[in-house]
């Protein structure tokens, strides 16, 4: 836990209770800060107070005496609209800030890897962190990928953190200093959350505020806001600029061109690596992850010889192109990650013949993103609430199935998957859909997809005796 000796003896208002509230709360009163935390849900204040946090109603307590605000990362600072309890906090002029905030307050001379994007992040962070671990340049993973930043270890003062940094996060972030900032796509998201498309890149481009001359931006410019981002980073100057491309060639940069990836950052470009050898890193996506990580620690002085194996090894993660089961030729993969129509077309485009779960809570009334890949899907299985708007825009594409619930879908997937003669049929949970209709979270999600999958393979298991 990092300790935060810049609030001791403060009153820090603690709004959200989640696991980045719960976190704040650790932190600061074992830093001998006064707490008076909130959470509008009140399951979650009863359990804090169990825990031994002090409640305090903030509707109706003496603001002035406040210090500081501590938000949540998933509250509203300004739209839709702000939290009413911001906007009290802001009538009364109380500075508001993030957990990312409390710990570049505390440790000022830490240096950080910030990795943002709309799509890949996560994959990144831990490809960036397991490649330094890897060169032996100690590393610590943390933010949004749901290690809150501030339940990372203090020491060793020379480890450098790698965080997952969300536009949420990024929001409520002054001082962060990136000696290494990474943005690897923009494509609309939580345009609610920001305002619309301008507001929601703003928030990315925090990433780079701060940065100096010896520090290094590595933007993605496969989208038009990386396009605009890495023009204006290279014309001022501030810092190194390092473009990462994909399906094209770069004069200066990092690329990957059918699977090859090629450095050119410090003379013409060569090739360094085939990823066709990194077995979870499939499909372009995973290109663009493994670009920005490889560029990420050859910038921080890692040798090709060190990064190559580490993604080589690199597992994946859960909820992301995880293979969770195979039953008699068939894979099932949860993508349950997947949460908008850019991160399914990816997931789609790594699979030749697709039995396709999809659907949820619709982000946006388009799939305009995955239609260049339904030629591979040969069935789709909708659920939740996007299921009526799925089947209208895919209607006349691919044949449909309302399945309503996770459990038919897959039931009637692995039917007709099992029921394939062809090579290698997948059944893919890609939702391309917040899973907030019908899970907690997509993390829940995709565990339902695990276990039914298990539950699904366990009479083969049984007729095999035992073994898959
Ligand atoms: N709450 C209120 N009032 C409100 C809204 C929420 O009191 O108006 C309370 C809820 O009752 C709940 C708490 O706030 O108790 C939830 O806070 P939160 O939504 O900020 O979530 P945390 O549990 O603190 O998790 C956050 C990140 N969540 C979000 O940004 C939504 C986690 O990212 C992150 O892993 C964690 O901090 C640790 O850093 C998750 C996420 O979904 C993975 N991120 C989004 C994404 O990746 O798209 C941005």
């Amino acid at each position: 836990m990092i300790p935060l000796p810049s609030l001791t003896h403060k009153i820090v208002a603690v709004l959200g209770l989640g696991l980045s509230g719960r976190s704040v709360c650790r932190a600061l009163l074992a830093s001998g800060a006064r707490v008076w935390a909130w959470d509008d849900a009140g399951e979650r204040r009863a359990a804090a107070a169990a825990a031994g946090v002090p409640v305090v109603d903030l509707e109706h307590c003496n603001w002035h005496r406040v210090d500081r605000l501590v938000l949540s990362p998933g509250i509203p600072l300004r739209h839709p609209k702000p939290h009413r309890l911001v906007r009290l906090a802001r009538a009364v002029g109380i500075e508001i800030c993030g957990d990312i905030e409390l710990m570049v307050e505390n440790q000022p001379a830490r240096r950080v890897v910030g990795v943002t994007g709309t799509n890949g992040k996560s994959t990144t962070a831990s490809l960036i962190a397991a490649v330094l671990q890897g060169a032996g340049m100690g590393a610590q993973l943390g933010g949004n990928i749901g290690v809150p930043v501030l339940d990372l270890l203090p020491g060793p003062e020379h480890d450098i953190y790698v965080l997952e940094l969300s536009s949420y996060q990024l929001d409520l972030t002054e001082h962060l200093h990136c000696a290494v900032a990474v943005s690897l796509n923009i494509t609309p998201d939580h345009l609610g959350r920001h305002g619309g498309m301008a507001g929601y890149v703003q928030a990315k481009r925090r990433i780079f505020r701060n940065q100096e001359a010896e520090d290094w931006a590595i933007v993605g410019v496969d989208d038009a806001p990386g396009q605009a981002l890495y023009r204006e980073l290279a014309k001022t100057r501030g810092q190194h600029a390092v473009p990462i491309a994909i399906g094209r060639a770069l004069e200066h940069g990092v690329h990957v061109q059918s699977g090859r990836l090629h450095e050119a950052l410090d003379g013409p470009a060569r090739e360094v690596a085939d990823l066709a050898s990194c077995p979870n890193l499939p499909g372009a996506h995973n290109w663009q992850n493994a670009a920005a990580a490889y560029a990420a620690a050859r910038v921080l002085g890692a040798t090709p010889e060190a990064i190559l194996p580490a993604l080589r090894r690199f597992a994946g993660l859960r909820h992301r192109l995880q293979e969770v089961g195979r039953i008699d030729g068939v894979r099932f993969i949860n993508d349950s990650k997947a949460t908008n129509p850019e991160a399914a077309a990816k997931a789609l485009a790594c699979f030749e013949r697709i039995y396709w779960i999809a659907g949820g809570q619709p982000k946006q009334d388009d799939l305009d993103a995955v239609l260049p890949f339904l030629d591979r899907v040969h069935r789709a299985y909708l659920i939740g609430e996007a299921a009526p708007l799925f089947e209208r825009l895919l209607a006349g594409k691919v044949e449909c199935v309302r399945a309503g619930e996770l459990a038919v879908a897959l039931d009637q997937a692995a039917a007709d998957a099992l029921a394939d003669p062809g090579p290698a049929p997948v059944v893919l949970l890609a939702p391309a859909c917040a899973s907030f209709d019908q899970f907690a979270n997509f993390e829940a999600r995709g565990d339902a997809f695990a276990s039914l999958v298990e539950a699904l393979g366990a009479p083969a298991r049984a007729a095999a005796g035992g073994v898959r």
